[in-house]
């Protein structure tokens, strides 16, 4: 007999599935972590309520003073992803590329079972299944989430749809991903009490990421980063791409043309605000799955639903659709952010004026202002990592295509980092190869979604490696290959948000970032000529000076602004390519497309310098 409850109706819905592989993984799940109960919940928007109840009895969650806002915590540091604690298992042999953690599969097996052992004594084990993508879509990929968090079910009840009834239609009943989680024994604040033995294993040859101790939704929420990192590893297999973009469309001044974007850009480099310009529609902000469309087009679907965004900074200047969204009531979930009085405060949302507590509650416990760290580092009112869930749907821009099954054709490409010094706001790749090239060698500082130092350059190819779990060379090939499918390729863009200039002052606001867009939409569809340039096609300044002062109402761009934007910085590009040497040169197998791209570019930057005989060289004299 087994030590858990699972009541006949719960069972029939198991059995429902007629998968033998399915039900082993349950029972194997219980058998491990011994619940006291399995509850198996389907598409049912009441199980769903049921799951949002439980969040708030079993006080993963409280409610808050507008209807349907729920607060959640984590541990105060388990506050990002854990790429310490993350290992991908591979059989003896096997080897991943820097900064990847990777073990000896029946090692890790070892390990990581020991920790689970009886981990759910006196917890529910909750079974939910999702569908990554659009439902009866060639895009999707069925997956099973097993946990004991209400909080996790909860968030992926916002953020994805629901699999039930798309496990009814599997063709092969064994071709599904999935995921053993628990959250551990919790403190009296119910956060994750052994951070120490927080661990999240990603097991390819299974398609499963075990994953323990943990709250943070990066390392718990099955189907977001731990089912890209397997759906890398799948797509890899099978020719298409997993990625880590948004998808929006974007449209033309007077509307009359859509155009479908997508953008990798490493956490906090401004995916989700580009994603969210004012003026266009959003499909998704985080994940897609790409594939060749009939005509060769490069299609991608949204695998989710709803978006786990950064709420610091979101203003009602700066992005009003989302700070809209999240002052009135519907389904939310806030992630370590101020509470007092049911109401919640994170930095960044107000103008100057803006009263912010002095006090509350925030992911440090009781906070006044001046609270500081073990280590002396002074409290901030919210978490820079801290959150907002919600459906996309409840958006008011949220684009009619979300749940196409065919996904949506996209035209532009948008890659971006967080960079200071080097690369211009916009710059568009001539060609496939060397769009892939910019997407290859994205860098950007180390930010607060990932726990560790901040501030520190790091290379993230397609704003993807934390989850790339074949070697990188592999990745990086097929991308080049996928642009051998297509026939009609999206035009690709290097942007950069972050430019700053000699005095250190950023050299753009935050809403420019239309610009570039509208710039690249016109580029598109033949409505802007550009100055060639040995880093891409660069826009023209009487092009932009219109472009502020219609977007903007009349603003004045001033050529010094476009200078000191799009200067050629000959000396920082040379530097950026010696980096991108070094560090590629690690990768066994590198692509050729690869050298060649960065020995042609490199070799004209430097040809340029040497007849320009300067290191910084203004777009004008470019032309
Ligand atoms: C990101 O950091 O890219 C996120 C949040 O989308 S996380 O779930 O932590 O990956
Ligand atoms: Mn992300």
């Amino acid at each position: 007999m087994p030590s858990w409850k699972i009541s006949p109706s719960d069972q029939a819905k198991i059995d429902e599935l007629n998968n033998p592989k399915l039900s082993k993984i349950i029972n194997d799940a219980a058998e491990l972590m011994q619940p006291d109960e399995i509850w198996v919940f389907t598409d049912d928007p009441k199980d769903a309520e049921k799951i949002r109840l439980s969040a708030i009895e079993f006080h993963e969650e409280k409610n808050l003073a507008i209807k349907g806002h729920t607060l959640h915590y984590d541990n105060y540091d388990d506050q990002g992803r854990a790429p310490g604690q993350t290992q991908v298992l591979l059989p003896p042999g096997q080897k991943l590329s820097r900064g990847l953690n990777y073990m000896e599969r029946e090692k890790g097996l070892k390990e990581i079972f020991d920790i689970m052992k009886g981990v759910m004594k006196g917890h529910k084990m909750i079974v939910r299944f999702f569908c990554l993508g659009p439902v009866n879509s060639q895009f999707s990929i069925c997956a099973v989430q097993i946990t004991d968090s209400f909080y996790v079910a909860h968030s992926e009840d916002l953020l994805y749809r629901g699999g039930y009834e798309q496990f009814k239609k599997l063709k092969n009943k064994d071709d599904f991903f999935y995921f053993w989680h628990s959250q551990g024994e919790l403190l009296p604040n119910f956060t994750t009490k052994n951070l120490d033995k927080r661990r999240i294993y990603i097991d390819p040859l299974e398609n499963r990421v075990l994953s323990v101790n943990n709250q943070y939704a990066g390392n718990s929420l099955a189907c977001k980063k731990l089912s890209l990192r397997l759906a890398i590893n799948k797509a890899h297999k099978e020719s298409w791409l997993a990625e880590h973009i948004f998808i929006s469309a974007f449209y033309s001044s007077d509307k009359k043309r859509k155009t479908y974007f997508a953008g990798a850009y490493p956490s906090m480099c401004g995916k989700t605000s580009t994603a969210m310009i004012p003026g266009g529609t959003i499909v998704g902000d985080d994940i897609a799955y790409v594939r060749a469309g009939s005509n060769g087009e490069y299609r991608a679907a949204n695998i989710e639903r709803g978006i786990f965004g950064i709420i610091q900074d979101v203003n009602a200047k700066d992005d009003p659709v989302i700070f809209d969204a999240l002052m009135s009531p519907k389904e939310i979930i806030f992630s370590n952010v101020l509470e007092k009085e049911g109401k919640v405060y994170w930095v960044g949302m107000g103008d100057k004026n803006f009263q912010y507590p002095t006090k509350g509650y925030n992911h440090s416990g009781d906070w006044e202002k001046g609270k500081k760290d073990v280590e002396g580092k002074e409290i901030p009112l919210s978490h820079p990592n801290s959150r907002f869930t919600l459906r996309l749907e409840d958006l008011s821009n949220v684009d009619e295509a979300l749940h196409d099954p065919n996904g949506v054709e996209i035209q532009g490409l948008l890659y971006g980092g967080r960079d200071t010094d080097t690369s211009v706001p916009v710059a568009e790749s001539p060609n496939w190869d060397h769009g892939v090239f910019v997407g290859a060698t994205i860098e950007s500082e180390t930010t607060a979604a990932t726990i560790g130092k901040s501030g520190i350059r790091a290379s993230s190819p397609f704003a993807n490696m934390d989850f790339i779990i074949i070697p990188l060379a592999k990745y990086i090939e097929n991308h080049f290959k996928f642009g051998k499918l297509l026939k009609k390729h999206p035009k690709v863009y290097a942007t950069n948000y972050f430019l700053k200039g000699a005095d250190g002052q950023w050299l753009n606001s935050k809403l420019d970032k239309k610009i570039w867009i509208l710039w690249a939409e016109g580029r598109i569809h033949g409505v802007y000529d550009a100055i060639d340039t040995p880093i891409g096609k660069i826009p023209k300044y009487e092009d932009l000076a219109k472009l502020f002062a219609d977007t903007f109402s009349g603003r004045i761009y001033s050529q010094q602004e476009y200078i000191d934007q799009f200067s050629l910085r000959a000396g920082k590009y040379l530097e950026k390519f010696d980096r991108m040497e070094k560090l590629f040169k690690e990768e066994p197998n590198m692509p050729q497309q690869f050298w060649d791209e960065l020995n042609a570019i490199r070799a004209k930057v430097k040809a340029l310098k040497e007849k320009m005989g300067k290191d910084i060289i203004s777009p004008f004299e470019l032309k």
